[in-house]
């Protein structure tokens, strides 16, 4: 009967280490514990056999047995220690530093070439002592259109094509020369100088130089003598310190319903002197903003006295800006997202 009983043990031992040295993974061990540890494993059939046999045999297997499952406990760990090594080496092995390779560059956000624009501007009229000033994104028809002396149903309003919200009366502005009003709303009877940038909505045909989306900057200046001297001399000074000490400006006669007289500027064509080359269109110039002498229509609807007051106003594109000065042949590539145009600058 002990013979029998060793003999079964000693099979177990065996086939049980046998499978043991085959275990790859951990998850194979768990299957070998289940099988020769756990609850239906044979070694514990034995034991559970154990109190029915003779009592001077009882010890002597119980001590065997539980020889038996030391030996596979240990084995176990053995192996798991054995497993979680190996692979800690594969991962080693495979993500081994070379410490001698050159480091990598961190990738370093930058801002938007608008952005960097915008900000250019800001910086040339604050030193002019401009402050800036922000409006909103959307505007009632009466700012955007009315009070800046474009009445309904007048042919004016043909020149920004508009986004209407699903609220009446309220749209996407159009430029940023409600912010005029507003401006001068807060300030009178003081005077004001200050810079509104924003973006603009029309509801435009998207073409190299036109986009739906675009930012302005508008340029505001009311006081007792303000005069079109020194509204040209700001200008031409705007322009010495964007584009260069040399550069020349032009100023063409225009249409804008809100200055009286109007204006468009050019600058001189920095890239090629104003000899003329394909980005002047073989003009020598470049346009850069719409201006003029504020209308006293829109002097009186800030809270101004036009027989008192006078004023000026501009408004520029920064994206043009920006193209020009850069020599970004399509507007469409400002807000298509794509890094490899941003991160050119
Ligand atoms: C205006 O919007 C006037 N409010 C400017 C103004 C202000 C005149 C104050 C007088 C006094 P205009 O539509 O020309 O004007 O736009 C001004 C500038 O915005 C243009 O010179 C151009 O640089 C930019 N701009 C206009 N439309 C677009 C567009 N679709 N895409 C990109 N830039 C544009």
């Amino acid at each position: 009967m002990q013979e029998e009983v060793v003999k079964k043990l000693e099979e177990i031992q065996k086939a049980g280490l046998t499978d043991l040295e085959h275990v790859q993974e951990e998850q194979q061990l768990n299957e070998w514990r289940t099988c020769y540890l756990g609850k239906k494993s044979e070694v514990l059939q034995v034991m559970k056999e154990i109190p029915d046999l003779s009592v001077d045999l009882r010890p002597k297997v119980g001590m065997l047995t539980n020889q038996v499952k030391r030996n596979f406990e240990q084995g176990y760990e053995q192996r798991l220690e054995e497993i979680r090594k190996a692979a800690l080496e594969r991962s080693l092995q495979q993500d081994r530093l070379d410490v001698t390779l050159p480091g990598r560059r961190p990738e370093k956000g930058r801002l938007h070439p608008s952005t960097q624009t915008l900000r250019e501007i800001a910086n040339i009229f604050g030193q002019m002592g401009f402050q800036v000033y922000r409006g909103t994104d959307v505007e009632t028809e009466e700012f955007n259109f009315e009070l800046l002396n474009i009445p309904k149903y007048h042919p004016a309003r043909d020149m920004w094509d508009t986004f209407f919200t699903t609220t009446p009366e309220v749209v996407m502005r159009t430029h940023t020369s409600p912010g005029q009003i507003h401006s001068m709303r807060e300030n009178a009877p003081d005077p004001v100088r200050v810079i509104l940038p924003g973006m603009c909505y029309r509801y435009e045909q998207v073409t190299s130089r036109s986009e739906f989306q675009f930012f302005q900057v508008e340029l505001l200046a009311v006081g007792k003598s303000i005069d079109f001297r020194g509204f040209k001399g700001t200008l031409q000074d705007f322009a010495r310190r964007m584009f260069g000490d040399n550069v020349r400006i032009r100023l063409r006669p225009d249409y804008f319903p809100f200055t009286e007289p109007s204006a468009e500027m050019d600058v001189e064509c920095f890239i090629c002197q104003g000899a003329g080359c394909p980005v002047c269109k073989h003009t020598g110039w470049l346009e850069i903003m719409g201006c003029g002498m504020m209308h006293p229509t829109v002097l009186m609807n800030g809270g101004y006295d036009p027989r008192e007051y006078t004023g000026f106003a501009a408004g520029l594109g920064p994206e043009r800006i920006t193209m020009l000065r850069h020599h970004i042949e399509d507007i469409r590539y400002f807000w298509a997202n794509d890094v490899r145009f941003l991160e050119q600058f």
